[in-house]
């Protein structure tokens, strides 16, 4: 029996020297100390032995156990210690390497517009509002003296939700966001100086015009508002965006149901190279015409619909399409290019998303 035993131990000890890998190492740990192992056998036959055989044998198997269970765990440290140092010796991770170049998005012309009308718009202490795309009626028109039967609410092409009807709270995708200047006359006390920017939607769809498309309005209420604060914000407004000085406005009278009087205005611009560039007075040689935004004093209506006192609080409105603006500034001539998502349209029109417009900086650098 003994001398079983050191023969097993002996073979078992040449088998752990001759291990080479981590593979052998535990072939040798299962013909050991696995289910069918040499030494679990061993184990095995102390629970046939009288109480008085197993004193006697027991200890030498469990001592054999033991440093046969140390010995591999012992090789098997050294070999994969061996393994380590032989891949740090032969795998080479060069730093300095450039790393893979990943794809790099780009910010959208009409977010970076929109970020840049907050801006001027900040420094003459107007904030940003902002406000839901799916309005109900009243919010979108009654409140803004559109009644039911107005024709202009059959101007503006809605788009209703389905069991909408005319009488009772329709609910519509907003086709202004002028809802979002009524929101705010109603939970704010004047004085209101606001720009609402967003998306907007008209059942429209042709070459310059898409079912959804941004806009920007604004609002000033106070007291004593008359229209040489409007032309005078307008004036200041365009000629901070267009970053020249040489802007001329033409207000031309109008109709909007919401303000009252109500003024288109127009800039003076030219063609130059098949683009409008816009600046001078459109009345100049080689000059003209175009309209940009509407605009006029708040109706009494409106302000009254609000919960506020017309003969105490006044204010002036305007609204512009913001992409009407991108384009004429950054040059693009399609507009339905702009809802695409090409990646090559954004790859030439799109800005980096740390050129963050500054006023100081130079509105578009
Ligand atoms: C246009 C015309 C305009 C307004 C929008 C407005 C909003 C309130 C009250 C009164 Cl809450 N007016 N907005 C006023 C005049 C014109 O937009 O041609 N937009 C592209």
């Amino acid at each position: 029996m003994m001398s079983d035993m050191e023969a097993i131990e002996a073979q078992l000890r040449r088998d752990i020297d001759a291990a080479a890998d981590a593979g052998a190492i535990e072939a040798v740990r299962v013909a050991a100390l696995g289910k069918a192992g040499r030494i679990t056998a061993l184990l095995k036959t102390l629970g046939g032995m009288t109480p008085d055989e197993r004193q006697a044998k027991g200890p030498a198997i469990h001592a054999l156990r033991e440093s046969v269970t140390a010995a591999i765990a012992e090789r098997k440290a050294a070999i994969e210690a061996a393994e380590l140092e032989a891949r740090l010796a032969t795998e080479k991770l060069d730093m300095t390497l450039p790393a893979d170049a990943a794809p790099r998005g780009s910010v959208h012309p009409v977010a970076q517009v929109m970020d840049e009308l907050a801006e001027i718009f900040a420094d003459m202490g107007f904030a940003v509002a902002t406000g839901p795309e799916i309005e109900d009626d009243w919010h979108n028109f009654t409140a803004l003296n559109i009644p039911e039967t107005h024709p202009a609410r059959a101007m503006h092409d809605t788009f209703y939700f389905p069991n909408s009807n005319a009488e009772s709270h329709a609910m519509l995708l907003r086709t202004h966001t002028s809802p979002v200047q009524i929101r705010t006359m109603m939970t704010q006390e004047p004085p209101i100086r606001i720009i609402a920017p967003g998306r907007v939607y008209r059942s429209d769809s042709d070459a310059t015009h898409t079912p959804m498309f941004h806009q920007v309005e604004g609002l000033v209420i106070d007291r004593g508002i008359h229209m040489g604060h409007l032309k005078w914000t307008l004036e200041t407004f365009l000629k901070a965006y267009f970053e020249r000085d040489d802007i001329v406005l033409r207000l031309r009278p109008s109709y909007f149901p919401f303000t009252e009087p109500s003024a288109e205005v127009d800039v003076g611009y030219k063609q130059e190279k098949g683009r409008r560039i816009v600046g001078g007075n459109g009345d100049d040689e080689g000059h003209a015409w175009m309209e940009l935004l509407g605009s006029g004093m708040v109706n009494r209506r409106v302000i009254a619909s609000c919960g506020l006192d017309p003969d105490a609080w006044q204010g002036f409105a305007f609204g512009v399409g913001v992409d009407r603006l991108a384009m004429l500034k950054y040059g693009m001539d399609d507009l339905r290019a702009f809802f695409d998502g090409d990646l090559r349209w954004l790859a030439h029109y799109g800005f980096g998303a740390l050129s963050i417009p500054t006023l100081s900086g130079g509105i578009s650098a």
